[in-house]
């Protein structure tokens, strides 16, 4: 299988995040793509490939110009502002109740336009690695285009909680949003979207909301309990044309393990099947794992072998795009489990 990856991801390093009130050094970090590389050199049977280039218009598919000119922009209105000291990072947030819906025109106000967290800091090389991060998607889609069966997208920062214009939970630009509508783009008539980070891609889910041709399923952690919060919640089934094509699979916190989970993905996967699309989208987030330091899901290394197995079984034209998951000594054993079990359903 080819894994599509870029040290240009590298240039991506938030120095702080707040954790339960304290600031941390960011779970979101260069190290994470070292682990992943590492373990599928080790695997063998993986080629590491670099990413074609493709701009940022791509990302204007999914998200606004205006949002797209901001993520280009802000690091240097930041530093004309601030300096070169500290990540730009918001702090007032614009999308919240009984506010305007306006622009601002300083730096802090477009951040906090710009964002519904405060987990999405900008540093100096952020724009060139989130470009980056969508081309490695990209190109994953272009190699099942030209008639590879899989591909695993290495993205970093990763993306699926980006909206359209709306940055947070360390993305930026939604990956594999821009993967799904590049197949589409390229004359697919039915593409599935499977998240299966610990976390819900409320920006993939927003993006395709009111669509039929992105089907978007997605198991996570209650919302009620954990991170985003404010979406990802069963009852959320689409729009309009995109009524009945958005399927939520919220579990619960601390108890989900192996037996939980497996039917809840054998049932994701049905309805993908039942959906029958030309190509499948899995925004592979590892942090459902059960030494995740910010997630609390109870899975083991041999569950992933099995996810993987499972999702091979449907034999559609797959495309990996890495998302979370922060147990950095698993991680890259975790994540070779999956892509090895999916080689071992063809
Ligand atoms: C703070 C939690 C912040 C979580 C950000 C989520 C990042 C992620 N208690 N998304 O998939 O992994
Ligand atoms: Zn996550």
């Amino acid at each position: 299988m080819k894994v599509i990856y870029t040290e240009k991801q590298r240039l991506h390093h938030v120095r702080f995040e707040f954790l339960n009130g304290e600031a941390t050094p960011c779970f979101e970090k260069p190290e994470r793509a070292d682990m992943v590389l590492n373990a599928l050199n080790n695997h063998g049977g993986f080629t590491i490939v670099e990413p074609n280039s493709y701009g940022d218009a791509p990302m204007r598919w999914v998200h606004t110009d205006d949002y797209v000119d901001f993520l280009a922009s802000c690091w240097d209105q930041w530093v004309e502002t601030f300096g070169d000291v500290h990540d730009a990072s918001p702090y007032c947030f614009a999308p919240a109740r009984h506010l305007r819906n306006r622009i601002p025109k300083d730096i802090e106000g477009r951040l906090g336009y710009y964002s519904f967290d405060m987990t999405a800091a900008i540093t100096a090389g952020s724009w060139k690695a989130i470009v980056a991060a969508t081309e490695c998607a990209l190109t994953g889609v272009d190699l099942i285009k030209q008639g590879e069966h899989a591909a695993f997208a290495l993205c970093r920062p990763p993306g699926h909680h980006a909206a359209p214009d709306l940055m947070g939970g360390y993305c930026y630009a939604n990956n594999a949003a821009i993967a799904a509508e590049s197949f589409v783009r390229q004359g697919a008539k039915r593409v599935a979207v499977l998240d299966i980070d610990y976390h819900h891609g409320n920006g993939t889910q927003s993006i395709f909301y009111n669509r039929s041709d992105v089907l978007f399923t997605s198991i996570h952690g209650d919302p009620d309990y954990d991170y985003p919060h404010y979406l990802g919640f069963a009852d959320e089934d689409g729009e309009g044309e995109g009524l009945g094509f958005n399927l939520n699979l919220p579990l619960p916190l601390h108890t989900t393990d192996w037996s939980v989970y497996e039917p809840v993905l054998a049932q994701a996967l049905a309805r993908i099947a039942e959906y029958k699309p030309e190509a499948l989208v899995i925004s592979l987030g590892m942090d459902t794992f059960a030494d995740d330091p910010i997630s609390y899901f109870k899975l083991m290394r041999n569950d992933y072998q099995n996810i993987g197995w499972m999702i091979g079984l449907l034999n559609i034209p797959t495309l990996f795009v890495f998302e979370g998951g922060y147990a950095v000594d698993d991680l890259g054993h975790n994540t070779v489990a999956v892509l090895d079990g999916f080689n071992k359903a063809l």
